[in-house]
This record gives structure tokens, C-alpha cells and sequence, in this order.
């Protein structure tokens, strides 16, 4: 008789115990957010998906990641209770007759701005309102116009991998309130 009722307890309770446990977990708990990427072993691995190459250091000892095809992605930890300013240090692969190199940010799949990257390395920012963030993971898309190869593109040059831009750090930021 109490193995009966205990058996249509587990089945009746159970699993919306589970379930109401899981979403109480989840609401609670609040994500850490992901403020910045420096594009190094330390801060960044487990962060870049697929499109990068591996880390390397400038001359002058900066951290930075070539992304090497059209598309590269990074993951990112939101609590999406706000707009962000997605700010980041890079540089496009230039070369000789080389089109403006420009530079689209996609959020979970959903396009935000264009930019036309300079030569040299510049600091660029892009504000990203809070309906496109969700809680927890977070895809940002970086979409380039070209990737090439410096063997290909430059005299002399020996590197076969095809180079889109190169990424030194990244950060997301709430935005200042507009001063008065
Ligand atoms: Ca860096």
C-alpha cells in the first residue's frame, strides 16, 4: 500500500519538484557577467569559438588573436538587464590595392552596426541594447569583408593562413549615463 502511494508520489511530485528546483536556480542565481577579454591564455581561452587562430604577442608584448576566416565568434556571460557597449582594440590584415576592411557585429545572430576598420590598431565601440542580450551565454559574430592570405597578398611574405583582423582585447561596458 505505501510502496502504491509512494510510487504515484514520485510520479505525480517528482519531476515537477525537479523542474521547479531547476527554475528556482536559475532565477536566483545571478550569472557572472563577462567585462573583458585581453585576448590571452589567461582571460580569453574557452571564450573564442570558431574563426581564430592561436594566441600571439606584438613586439611590444600585447596579447592578440588573428581571426582567420570571414566570421569568427566569441562567447560571452550576460545578465542581460541592460544595454552594453561592446568596446574593442583590433586591426584589419592589409595589404597592397587592399579593400576598406569592414567589420559587422552580430548578437546571437542578430546584426547591430558596420564598421570600416582603419590600418592601424583603434580602439571601436558598439552599443548593443538589452533585448538582444539573453542570461547566461551569449554569441557575439564578428563579420569580416575579406580574408586573405599575406603569402598571397605580400612580396615575400610566408604566412599561408588567411587573416581577416587581429584582436587585442575586447570589453563590454554598461554605457555612461548622458551627462547633464
Ligand atoms: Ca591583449
Amino acid at each position: 500500500m505505501r510502496r502504491v502511494w509512494f510510487r504515484a508520489f514520485s510520479t505525480a511530485f517528482a519531476a515537477p519538484l525537479v523542474l521547479f528546483g531547476l527554475i528556482l536556480t536559475g532565477a536566483c542565481r545571478t550569472p557572472e557577467e563577462t567585462r573583458s577579454l585581453n585576448f590571452d591564455p589567461e582571460t580569453t581561452t574557452g571564450a573564442l569559438g570558431a574563426g581564430w587562430d592561436g594566441f600571439e604577442k606584438t613586439e611590444l608584448g600585447d596579447t592578440f588573436v588573428w581571426a582567420h576566416g570571414r566570421e569568427a565568434r566569441v562567447s560571452i556571460v550576460s545578465r542581460a538587464d541592460g544595454d552594453r557597449l561592446v568596446r574593442f582594440r583590433c586591426w584589419p590584415f592589409v595589404f597592397p590595392g587592399a579593400p576598406p576592411q569592414t567589420l559587422t557585429l552580430f548578437v546571437n545572430d542578430q546584426k547591430t552596426d558596420v564598421l570600416t576598420l582603419g590600418g592601424e590598431p583603434r580602439v571601436y565601440a558598439i552599443a548593443v541594447p538589452r533585448a538582444l542580450w539573453k542570461r547566461g551565454a551569449n554569441e557575439l559574430k564578428f563579420v569580416f569583408v575579406y580574408a586573405e592570405s599575406p603569402k598571397d597578398r605580400v612580396s615575400g611574405a610566408t604566412d599561408e593562413r588567411t587573416l581577416s583582423a587581429a584582436f587585442d582585447w575586447l570589453e563590454i561596458l554598461r554605457p555612461q549615463p548622458a551627462k547633464k
